[in-house]
């Protein structure tokens, strides 16, 4: 429970609440917006750390937007930068957070090998930069980081959390070094720091360069006579795909156990990027072969070829268990980017500017 600053018109009042309070990096991402509603819904204050950027960035979030004169806001978002480490000391020190979610990240792999030192910078460094900034701040919080199954990289499945790791991109290698600064910062000061291990995860609001969502929105944009073909790069990488809003369920559920652990976050099944594009062309009525080529600038210089979760540990401790699967996520994903679409045609989606 914290003391914080809530705006009183033009004066200012430290209060103390009874309410937890979070404080998310990455908050704008796809796992950050759901994480905050489900934190809001379970009554907790909740900040969040953006990027400033010269368009708005918080789309994800605008359905939850609070405006900051009102009484009693529950959601505050504060200027920030993984690479800013005396900004994060401040923030530590206003927003004194019982609970950190660690999600910011450069997370595109594909991009980690064009930028591999800016990667290593905001997805490595960026995780001791916050490790370092609630130590030297003062105070007592439980820390949650994004860990990837990206860090097993090409160690054949099933992976858990005993599995040797051997990354595949500067961005698994960045997640190692994250993973074990966590670990390091456990078993060197106490601290309640844990490790989500998650298996790839989707929705509608993924970001459209990731695979599944740039296959969806490509059938919406097909269906509606605006594209003709959907390049892809390796269609034979399998993935244990599963659904983004059970996902921050787990997160949350690891900062509620009695002990800081490691979990691996995961359904169970994989299934190829050629299945995930059968299950959604179908959805929508369309021969895939028709519209899929492949180009091999979408290609990495190394792959990884298959991964599959074994979720037990987070299934006995955490009780959490996915129920989503990937043909129900490519089924739920096509009619969201559909509709999305229809909206947009229609002149229905109107963004209010806060
Ligand atoms: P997104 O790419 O959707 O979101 C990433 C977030 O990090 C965005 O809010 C982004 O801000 C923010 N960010 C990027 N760079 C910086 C920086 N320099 N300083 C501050 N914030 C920054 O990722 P997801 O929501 O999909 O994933 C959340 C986390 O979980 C990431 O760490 C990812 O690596 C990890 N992960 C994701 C999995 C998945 O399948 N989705 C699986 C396993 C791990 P902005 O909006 O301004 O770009
Ligand atoms: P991934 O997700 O690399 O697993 O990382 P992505 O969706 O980018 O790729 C999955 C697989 O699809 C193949 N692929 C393509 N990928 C993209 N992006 N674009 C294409 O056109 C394409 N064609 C084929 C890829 O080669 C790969 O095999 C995601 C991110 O969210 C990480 O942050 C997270 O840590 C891991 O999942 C778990």
């Amino acid at each position: 429970m914290a003391a914080t600053t809530i705006p009183r018109g033009d004066a200012e009042a430290t209060v103390s609440t009874s309410r937890k309070t979070a404080l998310v990096t990455g908050i704008t991402g796809q796992d950050g917006s759901y994480l905050a509603e489900l934190l809001l819904a379970k009554g907790y204050e909740v900040h969040g750390l953006i990027r400033r950027a010269s368009t708005f960035n918080t789309e994800r979030l605008d359905h939850i937007y609070q405006d900051p004169h009102d009484r009693d806001v529950r959601l505050r978002l504060h200027y920030g930068d993984l690479h800013d480490g005396v900004g994060l000391v401040n923030l530590m020190h206003l927003v004194q957070p019982d609970e950190v979610y660690h999600l910011g990240a450069q997370s595109h792999v594909k991009v980690s090998f064009e930028m591999p030192d800016y990667t290593g910078d905001v997805t490595g460094m960026g995780t001791i930069r916050l490790l370092e900034a609630i130590r030297a701040s003062g105070i007592s919080t439980r820390f949650y980081q994004a860990s990837s199954s990206e860090m097993f990289g090409s160690t054949p499945p099933p992976q858990n959390e005993g599995t040797p790791f051997h990354p595949r991109s500067p961005y698994g290698a960045a997640k190692v070094y994250a993973y074990w600064v966590t670990v390091n910062y456990r078993e060197s000061y106490g601290m309640f720091a844990t490790n989500g291990i998650l298996f790839n995860h989707e929705s509608e609001r993924r970001g459209e360069t990731f695979v599944t969502r740039k296959i969806t929105r490509a059938i919406a944009r097909i269906q509606a006579g605006l594209q003709d073909k959907l390049y892809l790069g390796n269609l034979d990488a399998k993935r244990d795909w599963g659904y983004a809003p059970e996902y921050v369920e787990a997160m949350w559920r690891m900062l509620q156990a009695d002990e800081p652990a490691d979990f691996v976050v995961a359904t169970g099944v994989s299934y190829s990027i050629e299945q995930f594009v059968e299950f959604a062309f179908e959805r929508a009525g369309l021969e895939w072969q028709k519209y899929v080529e492949t180009d091999p600038a979408y290609l990495r210089p190394a792959e990884v070829d298959n991964l599959c979760g074994d979720a037990s540990r987070a299934k006995a401790v955490l009780n959490w268990e996915a129920t989503t699967h990937a043909p129900e996520l490519a089924r739920l994903m096509v009619d969201a980017d559909i509709a999305l679409l229809a909206d947009q045609l229609a002149g229905r989606t109107v963004r209010v500017d806060r």
